[in-house]
């Protein structure tokens, strides 16, 4: 499997409730690190932007509005076959059909306000990093530390 990085969101309603640490927990204890996090309450433009794959569909206008009611934690998780990963970590869209454990049978309210965004495959990973983060904002997982190497 290869190193990847792919793009997750905590949504308005995962960090309403309080929830930033466990789910990045849940993260981290399944392998997955985050190097880069920022916290960003969206405007429309950009909520539209990010979502515009989906601006056909009739659900867009009030997922737009959803992503724009508070802030939402921006990350970027690295690790091996990340972006296959993240999607088993966050669970079905659907909460209702999300398998036990994963964060949307944990925490999601409904197929639309479901706590947790990630990307789908490697193109749209590398569009979505893009979209958030500049390079230097991101830190890959340092493998071994260097300052002191004979120590
Ligand atoms: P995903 O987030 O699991 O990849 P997508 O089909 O890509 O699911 O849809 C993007 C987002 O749009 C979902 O996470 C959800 O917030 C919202 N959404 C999808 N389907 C519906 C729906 O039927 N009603 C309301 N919102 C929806
Ligand atoms: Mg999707």
């Amino acid at each position: 499997m290869a190193l990847e990085r792919t793009l997750s969101i905590i949504k308005p309603d995962g960090v309403k409730k309080n929830v930033i640490g466990k789910i990045i927990a849940l993260f981290e204890e399944q392998g997955l690190t985050p190097v880069a996090i920022r916290m960003a309450h969206l405007g429309r433009a950009e909520a539209e932007g990010f979502y515009a794959v989906h601006s056909a569909r009739p659900f867009f206008g009030e997922l737009v509005e959803f992503m724009t009611s508070g802030p939402v934690v921006l990350m970027v998780l690295e690790g091996e076959g990340a972006i296959a990963k993240n999607r088993e970590i966050m669970g079905a869209t659907d909460p209702a059909q999300a398998a036990e454990g994963t964060i949307r049978r944990l925490f999601a309210e409904s197929k639309g306000v479901n706590t947790v965004h990630g990307s789908d495959a490697p193109e749209t990973a590398a569009a979505e990093i893009a979209y958030f983060f500049r390079g230097l904002e991101i830190h890959p997982k340092v493998g071994k530390i260097t300052a002191n190497p004979e120590g």
